[in-house]
């Protein structure tokens, strides 16, 4: 007789409808199951293009054959599919997602996509070069993150890139000057090289004990983190592409990966992102969800109803003039803005 037996567990990875649970420990050691999600979906989860996502805790349904024996498809990632069921998924703390782009077309595609579940903290990655440093991609993924109650740091990889080459048009300069403004904004920024090791045991020390999520285009170096951290993890690392500097998409699914040391950490590699779109806020709540604009909400001399474009008494435009609101950012929160008013990406 088959005895169904519930447990909670971790989702590691997944796909549409197969996500691999790392079931919690209960002193017959820690496994990996391929599982199914049992009925067509989950309740509460109709919003979103994929119903669960890295970092969830879920309940799991196993069959022990015979009762007290052990379980089926047990050890590794190779559990067969179907060897668990998911029948719910806990209570999360937050979720970080972004705009689902195949939604604007497809009219009744799901809005957003869920990143990672339960993350203490987003890691945006960025190159000075190979691809070049994209300072509103990461304007980008910090509204998204201070939108979910989600702390963020920024990473820049390749650091070994600029000790080793020229920099004719100048362009490092620029990268530093917003470095150094997101830093006067409150952000954590790390310089690191997974290809010399430089910075990462500061990393290390900024991710120990947590969940951490990394973000970013294609080809900063994700991948190259991850087996940096955790050499065993043998992620997948693609080449550029030569004619555009670009990455190639190597990586195609979102996955936890336990970095090694006395607490335990979580680290989600993600595949690159082309452009990344918040999702969930509003066009005049823009100006919550960035930090030196904030403090600024409401003062304008129309109030709330500032559009912060071309009002007299804007705050938003004075602090832009005056410095205290980088020009850069006063840019990207415009475009912004413009599409969250549009309801386009
Ligand atoms: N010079 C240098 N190259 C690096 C460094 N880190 C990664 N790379 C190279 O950058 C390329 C892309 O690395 P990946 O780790 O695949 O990048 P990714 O961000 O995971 O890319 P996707 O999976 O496509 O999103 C590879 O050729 C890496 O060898 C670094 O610190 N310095
Ligand atoms: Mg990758
Ligand atoms: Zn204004």
């Amino acid at each position: 007789m088959k005895t169904p037996v519930s447990r909670k567990g971790l989702v590691i990875r997944g796909s549409r409808n197969i996500f691999t649970v790392r079931l919690d420990d209960e002193g017959e050691g820690r496994r990996c199951l391929a599982c199914r999600i049992k009925g067509k979906v989950l309740k509460g989860m109709e919003a979103y293009s994929n119903p669960l996502a890295p970092g969830d805790r879920v309940t799991v349904e196993l069959e022990r054959d015979p009762p007290g024996g052990i379980l089926r498809s047990p050890g590794g990632d190779s559990g067969a599919p179907g060897a668990g069921l998911i029948t719910g998924v806990l209570e999360r703390r937050n979720l970080f997602t972004r705009k689902n782009q195949k939604a604007l077309g497809a009219g009744r595609a799901a809005e957003a996509q869920i990143l990672a579940a339960n993350v203490d903290l987003i890691l945006v990655l960025t190159t000075p070069a190979s691809p070049p440093f994209r300072p509103r991609f990461l304007d980008r993924v910090l509204v998204q993150a201070d939108a979910s109650g989600i702390a963020a740091a920024i990473i820049c990889n390749k650091q070994d890139l600029l000790d080793s080459s020229a920099d004719p048009e100048g362009d490092w300069l620029d990268m530093e000057e917003r470095l150094e403004d997101f830093k006067r904004i409150g952000y954590p920024v790390l310089r690191v090289s997974a290809k010399t090791g430089e910075g990462l045991s500061a990393l290390r020390d900024l991710i120990r004990g947590r969940c951490a999520v990394l973000v970013g285009q294609s080809g900063v170096g994700k991948s190259s983190l991850v087996n940096a951290l955790r050499p065993e993890a043998q992620a997948r690392v693609g080449a550029l592409n030569e004619k555009y500097d670009r990455g190639n998409h190597t990586t195609t699914l979102a996955e936890i990966i336990e970095i090694p040391g006395t607490a335990e950490t979580l680290l989600i590699d993600t595949p690159g992102i082309r452009r990344f779109v918040p999702q969930g806020l509003g066009a005049e709540e823009l100006v919550l969800r960035m930090r030196e604009f904030a403090p600024l909400a409401g003062k304008c001399s129309y109030g709330l109803s500032c559009t912060h474009r071309t009002e007299p008494g804007c705050k938003i435009l004075e602090a832009a003039a005056a410095g205290i609101i980088h020009e850069d950012r006063y840019e990207s929160f415009l475009r912004m803005r413009e599409e969250l008013e549009e309801g386009r990406g």
